[in-house]
């Protein structure tokens, strides 16, 4: 892949590179993206009509399969070579943030070893009402099950519409921003805040923005660099180009 020169220049001398990553970097381990449409009981729902508080204390049963089915595809899904290419990076750089908006942990599988979960994870269960962590509960035909200290229903431990990004996962994201030499922004269509302002906050502070995507988005015309392309490709052929 020939490499922008002031790309492979900012990036080898890099002191601290961010990436924000997206559902794109998950497609090619099967997992469909929020732009694809949803299938089965939920396909004429729009993922922001049920990733919501509302829908899940209006229709607790229907939300809790729905996450219940994405977890399943989830465990069945594998990290793809744009997941290892980013836990890659994190070795040779001397300091990578990874920052991801995904809910599937495919970049702690793939050996990444510090990320910043903005919307949570998938795989972990919490009680809706003290928000503790509950990794096992009783078997029952209650669907949700409910919290057994307090019998609260169970939820997934993720970020709906409308609530606050984990305070400290948000923190550690913008000073990451606000630091890095180059922001890798990787498989996001850059709309759902706000994630989506940590590119820009990067790039007031200085970094180089770089975009790797098949499609352009509102953050195309700002990179400094935009690689065209699907992350399971270009970011292997990155890593093996700047650290052969
Ligand atoms: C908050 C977990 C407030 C749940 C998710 C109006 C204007 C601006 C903002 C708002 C507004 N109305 C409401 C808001 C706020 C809202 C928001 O941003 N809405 C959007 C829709 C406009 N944000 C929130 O509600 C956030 N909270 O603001 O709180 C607040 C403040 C104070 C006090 C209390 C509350 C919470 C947002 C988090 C929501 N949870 N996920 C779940 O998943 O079930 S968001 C979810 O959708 C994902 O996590 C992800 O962030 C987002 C989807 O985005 P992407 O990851 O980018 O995926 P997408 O499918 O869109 O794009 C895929 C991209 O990959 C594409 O570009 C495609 O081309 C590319 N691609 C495809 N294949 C590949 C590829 N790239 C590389 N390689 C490939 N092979």
């Amino acid at each position: 892949m020939k490499l922008p020169r002031p790309l492979v220049e900012r990036l080898t001398g890099a002191r601290h590179v961010m990436a924000l990553t997206g559902a794109g970097i998950s497609a090619e381990s099967g997992l469909a993206t929020y732009r694809d449409p949803q299938t089965g009981l939920w396909a004429r729902f729009l993922p922001q009509e049920l990733a919501t508080p509302e829908a899940f204390h209006r229709q607790p049963r229907l939300i809790w399969e729905w996450y219940a089915s994405r977890r399943q595809l989830v465990e069945r899904a594998e990290p793809n070579g744009g997941h290892r290419a980013l836990a890659a990076m994190e070795q040779r750089v001397p300091q990578f943030t990874l920052a991801t908006q995904n809910i599937d942990g495919l970049h702690q599988r793939a050996g990444s070893r510090r990320v910043i979960e903005l919307h949570g994870n998938i795989t972990r269960t919490r009680c809706s009402g003290a928000g503790h962590f509950v990794d096992s509960w009783p078997a029952t035909d209650e669907v949700p099950p409910r919290c057994p200290q307090c019998g609260e229903p169970l939820r997934p431990d993720v970020v709906w519409f409308g609530e606050m990004l984990p305070p400290a996962a948000w923190e550690a994201a913008a000073d990451a921003a606000q630091d890095c030499d180059v922001c890798l922004v990787i498989g996001t269509s850059a709309v759902v805040r706000p994630a989506a302002l940590l590119p820009e906050l990067a790039q007031h502070a200085g970094a180089m923005l770089v975009e790797i995507n098949p499609e352009p988005t509102p953050l195309t015309a700002r990179a400094d660099v935009a690689l065209t392309g699907p992350a399971g490709t270009m970011l292997p052929e990155l890593v093996r180009a700047l650290w052969p």
